[in-house]
């Protein structure tokens, strides 16, 4: 067989937990198939925004991707589920399920839309930050203008609270929030610190309505291109940066939240989010009533937890 020099996207820079554990997936696939296969990586998404590059990567013009579960609802239907605001209980919970049964679930839909889910890593919790007050309760939010990923159920989301969503590209959130076209966004901490938005946001309210698994992806056509070794080398090696990833996760949270507190960033804990809850209940109904086939997931997941 040829060699081949595999493509990888990715939103994030260097240094970051995901970057990391990519450049360590490419490393260990070029070392063991003796360069039959050559991933690289390309961080800060210059090779597209993330809904892009999903597509890109289905039709095999990219290669691999370390992608959202987030933007990848209006594509892969069933990984919608995974964006119902306070689905998992805890980041634990929901790397314990997505390593079992439920996580293959989610691996045959998208191999159904040309998507190779190898393995998962994690992104914490999202919350909401703005440029404007500490956001307590539900109401709160009232007319603040927030930037959410390209899913219509984060605007929906943001809708029940109160607030005005604007889906956006990544890249574009910091300007945005400079100019004062939106008056925050949500993420979780490492995202919130490398994007630099903490410089403009300076309130950050652990709300954690999100807690959104990623894949590290292969386009279906240059996984079929492989061969059983070389397929068995990428998966483990997959398996592996996913470990990786998730424990540089763990201690990148607590060192981006020190690092925005000492930048000044007021935070605030919630520690009753039934309020905000509560408020979710109307979109787990319409979500059911027009995705009634996948009302058993989302109870399997609710009763393993
Ligand atoms: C990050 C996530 C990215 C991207 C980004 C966003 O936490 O890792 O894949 O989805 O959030 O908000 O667009």
């Amino acid at each position: 067989m040829q060699a081949a020099d595999w493509r990888g996207w990715n939103v994030h820079p260097d240094g970051y937990p995901n970057s990391v554990a990519l450049q360590s997936f490419a490393d260990e696939v070029s070392e063991k198939t003796e360069g039959r296969l050559n991933p690289r990586v390309y961080n800060n998404a210059v090779l597209g925004d993330q809904p892009d590059a999903i597509e890109q990567t289905r039709s095999g013009a990219l290669d691999f991707g370390n992608f959202n579960m987030g933007p990848m609802g209006p594509i892969v239907s069933e990984t919608n589920v995974l964006s119902l605001p306070f689905l998992f209980n805890n980041v634990d919970q929901m790397y314990q399920l997505m390593d079992g049964e439920i996580g293959e679930r989610f691996a045959d839909a998208l191999a159904e839309k040309d998507l190779i889910a190898l393995s998962w890593f994690g992104s914490g919790a999202r919350s909401f930050y703005n440029t404007d007050h500490p956001i307590e309760t539900p109401d709160d939010l009232q007319g603040l203008k927030l930037r959410v990923m390209n899913n219509d159920l984060y605007v929906q989301m943001v809708d029940a609270l109160g607030g005005n969503a604007t889906p956006m590209s990544y890249g574009e959130v910091f300007q945005s929030l400079k100019t004062g076209v939106i008056d925050g966004a949500e993420n979780n901490y490492p995202s919130f610190d490398s994007s630099n938005h903490f410089e403009v946001a300076k309130y950050y309210s652990e709300t954690e309505h999100l807690i959104i698994p990623e894949c590290l992806c292969v386009a279906a056509s240059s996984w079929d291109a492989l061969s059983d070794e070389d397929q068995s080398i990428v998966r483990e090696a997959a398996q592996h940066a996913a470990e990786e990833q998730r424990q540089l996760w763990a201690e990148g949270v607590e060192k981006s939240r020190e690092e925005v507190e000492a930048a000044g960033v007021e935070i605030n804990r919630i520690d009753d989010k039934a309020a905000f809850q509560s408020r979710m209940e109307p979109i787990y109904q319409a979500f059911i009533a027009s995705h009634p086939d996948l009302e058993s997931l989302i109870d399997d997941i609710r009763q393993a937890q």
